[in-house]
C-alpha cells in the first residue's frame, strides 16, 4: 500500500473540476487520506520544482504553480503512485490518452491540471512538504473489504 501526492493545479480549482477528478481517485477505490486548499508560496514552488530548476519552462511554472490557489490530496491504496500517474495521462494535454484526467478535461501543455508523485522516494517528500504531522489521516474504511480481497490477510 501506497500514499501519493496529488495536487490539483490552480487550473482544475479555478475550472471546478475539483470534485470531478477526486470522484476518479474514490470510483477507482483509492483512499482520499489528506486534503486542503491551499496557496503555493514562490519558495515553496521552488523546492517542489527544483530538478526542473533549469528548464526553459521552470520560470512560467513557478508564476502558475503559485498564480490562484491548489487543491492537495494525499492518495491511498495499492499502487497508489503508479495507479494515481496512469490515470492522470501524459505530461501534455495535447497527447495525454482519452480517459486519462489530461487527456479529459484539457488541450493545453503547461496548464496540465495534475500533478502526481512519480516514485515513493518523491511521494514521502512531497507529502512532507505539502502536509504537516497529523494532516494526513489513515482510516478504516468500511467498504475496504470489498474493495481488496482480504481472505489472505493483506490486501489484494
Ligand atoms: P509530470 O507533471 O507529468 O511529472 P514533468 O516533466 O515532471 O511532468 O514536468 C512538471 C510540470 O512542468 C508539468 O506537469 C507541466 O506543468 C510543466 N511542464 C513540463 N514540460 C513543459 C513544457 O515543455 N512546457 C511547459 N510546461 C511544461
Ligand atoms: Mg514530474
Amino acid at each position: 500500500m501506497e500514499t501519493t501526492l496529488i495536487i490539483l493545479k490552480p487550473d482544475a480549482v479555478q475550472r471546478g473540476l475539483m470534485g470531478r477528478v477526486i470522484s476518479r481517485f474514490e470510483d477507482k477505490g483509492l483512499q482520499i487520506v489528506g486534503a486542503k486548499l491551499m496557496c503555493i508560496s514562490d519558495d515553496l514552488a521552488a523546492t517542489h520544482y527544483e530538478a526542473h530548476k533549469e528548464r526553459p519552462f521552470y520560470a512560467g511554472l513557478v508564476s502558475f504553480m503559485t498564480s490562484s490557489p491548489v487543491m492537495v490530496l494525499a492518495v491511498h491504496g495499492n499502487s497508489a503512485i503508479a495507479v494515481a500517474r496512469k490515470m492522470m495521462g501524459a505530461t501534455f494535454g495535447s497527447n495525454a490518452e482519452p480517459g486519462t484526467i489530461r487527456g479529459d478535461f484539457g488541450v493545453s501543455n503547461s496548464f496540465n491540471l495534475i500533478h502526481g508523485s512519480d516514485s515513493p522516494e518523491a511521494a514521502e517528500r512531497e507529502l512532507g512538504l505539502f502536509f504537516s504531522k497529523g494532516e494526513v489521516m489513515p482510516f478504516d474504511r468500511a467498504i475496504s473489504t470489498w474493495v481488496y480481497d482480504m481472505s489472505g490477510g493483506d490486501p489484494e
